[in-house]
């Protein structure tokens, strides 16, 4: 049976057993909980009524394998945080509690909300204070796979930010769910236990085209030299002890069960603060139907699937190789730590088998319009993205066309000025060999130009830019106010890589 026939009850099942349990929201006509502890305006609220969902942020152990808990800064107790789900257009009021000591940000990721919700300090978000509470209310939307995690600055400490468990699924609904699918499994990729190191970067050459332009190429590289030859070691890096598909090892967790011929629906984030993740199903294709909770025109099958920090993936398995296999990351170690979670098919048992895909690169000029361009902008922005190898404190320093966004906390002045209702491109230039996902606040773009090769049609809001490489994003400005533009990489938008925009 395709949805069309699916029982609510059966969905509530199927996002029960994949994502944690899920909050409903709650009961209308309850009083708040003011009494709540850690609330210290406890007492009559100017805001009092109940609020559709209450979130709390707080550090909680996580069993991420059998009697093995984690500690992390979690929201409601649990990782990943609870599946929430919006009908598109209708306003939700949200309760958001800080049990912590540390100022924290709850940014709804890939929405177009206002900037007193975004989430965002350098849009002038309000923090949530620590041991106090925010109430926010907006309007969800576009419809479509979202996620919400914290956006506060780490910088050096691991304990702080995104390396923390803040990360849920926001899913919003539209007016119509089409799809041929028997149900949908929601997974969160997510590593915990950091540590720094000075490795070096590893080259990932899974973007395509490949095509790297050698006056980036060599700018970089002649920095690097430069920065070595003076003693400089490599600026610190980050790397992981445990590595979880829905807070779970692999092999720890429920194995998603599936039937002969079901159509499984997948919905896929990269909650990483740091790490690129790919996936592939032994003996299985995915169908890649929606890239960031966006339907793509051309929905083609793929053997493997690339995923940066925020990125989402919604895609399609058709399962027809009965078995009991593993779904996990192509890289051996990372997966060996857990990368990795186990699907069984109905009447079948033993040891979870892993096959090696063949070798597959991931381009998201294959899910564009076939032969279609884009519009013209109204306007084009440059931007030239360039490392400083351990230039602040032994982290490397990032910057948007030679400045560096204050490490400070202070607000800085936007650079890019925005006229409501008009086109834009931003023509980026990334002269280091890593891959940046570049990430823009409030607002969906149109990935216009890739290493050379334009393309139409795919809508996202946050892209993998290739080491090396050019790519152009067109996108309209339709929502006033201060836009974050950063790269997603945790240490890298902590170490500058960050700019704002505003919207009049
Ligand atoms: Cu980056």
């Amino acid at each position: 049976m395709r949805n069309g026939g699916r029982s609510r009850r059966d969905f509530l099942k199927a996002a029960g057993i994949a994502a944690g349990a899920m909050v409903l929201p709650n009961r209308p006509g309850r009083a708040p909980s003011s009494s709540a502890a850690g609330d210290p305006s406890s007492g009559p609220q100017p805001d009092a009524g109940a609020a559709d969902y209450t979130l709390r942020i707080k550090a909680s152990p996580v069993e991420i394998a059998r009697n093995r808990f984690i500690s992390a800064t979690t929201y409601n107790g649990q990782f990943p945080g609870p599946l929430l789900r919006f009908k598109e257009g209708r306003e939700v009021t949200i309760d958001l509690y800080n049990d912590t000591d540390m100022p924290e940000q709850l940014h709804w990721h890939g929405q177009k909300v206002s900037t007193d919700v975004d989430g965002a300090s350098e849009e002038g978000t309000p923090f949530v204070p620590p041991r106090g509470k925010r109430r926010i209310t907006f309007t969800p939307r576009p419809a479509g796979f979202r996620l919400y995690h914290t956006h506060v600055r780490a910088g050096a400490n691991l304990a702080a930010g995104q390396y923390n468990g803040e990360v849920g699924i926001a899913y919003i609904e539209g007016r119509s769910e089409a799809g041929a699918y028997d149900r949908e499994e929601f997974l969160v990729l997510k590593e915990f236990e950091p540590t720094f190191s000075r490795g070096g970067d590893m080259d990932q050459d899974i973007l395509l085209p490949a095509t790297r332009d050698p006056t980036l190429e060599q700018a970089g590289e002649t920095a690097m030299k430069a920065s070595l030859a003076k003693g400089l070691p490599k600026g610190y890096e980050v790397g992981y002890a445990a590595f979880t598909i829905n807070g779970r090892v692999l092999g720890q967790g429920q194995p998603i069960r599936v039937k002969q011929d079901e159509h499984v629906l997948f919905h896929i984030v990269n909650g990483s603060a740091t790490e690129i993740r790919s996936l592939a199903l032994p003996g299985h294709t995915f169908r890649v139907v929606a890239v960031d909770g966006n339907p793509v025109p051309n929905p083609v099958q793929v053997p493997v699937l690339w995923l940066a920090p925020a990125e989402r993936i919604s895609a399609i398995v058709v399962m027809r190789h009965p078995g009991v296999w593993i779904l996990g990351d192509l890289d051996p170690d990372d997966r060996r730590h857990g990368m990795g979670i186990v699907v069984e098919y109905a009447g079948q048992s033993g040891k979870p088998v892993w096959v090696a895909p063949p070798i597959s690169r991931w381009s998201y000029a294959r899910f564009a319009r076939p032969g279609a361009t884009p519009a013209a902008p109204d306007q084009i922005f440059d931007m030239a993205f360039a490392k400083e190898n351990a230039a602040e404190g032994g982290f490397n320093r990032w910057t948007i066309n030679g400045v560096a966004y204050p490490m400070t906390g202070e607000s800085a002045p936007a650079a890019f000025h925005l006229a409501q209702g008009k086109r834009y491109r931003i023509r980026m230039r990334n002269a280091s060999d890593d891959i940046h996902p570049i990430h823009l606040h409030r607002h969906t773009f149109e990935l216009t130009r890739i290493a050379g090769q334009p393309m139409a049609g795919v809508l996202k809001d946050v892209f993998m830019l290739g080491g090396y490489q050019e790519a152009e994003v067109d996108f309209l400005a339709d929502n006033p106010g201060l836009t974050l533009f950063h790269c997603h990489q945790q240490l890298h938008m902590d170490f500058g890589f960050m700019t704002l925009f505003d919207c009049v």
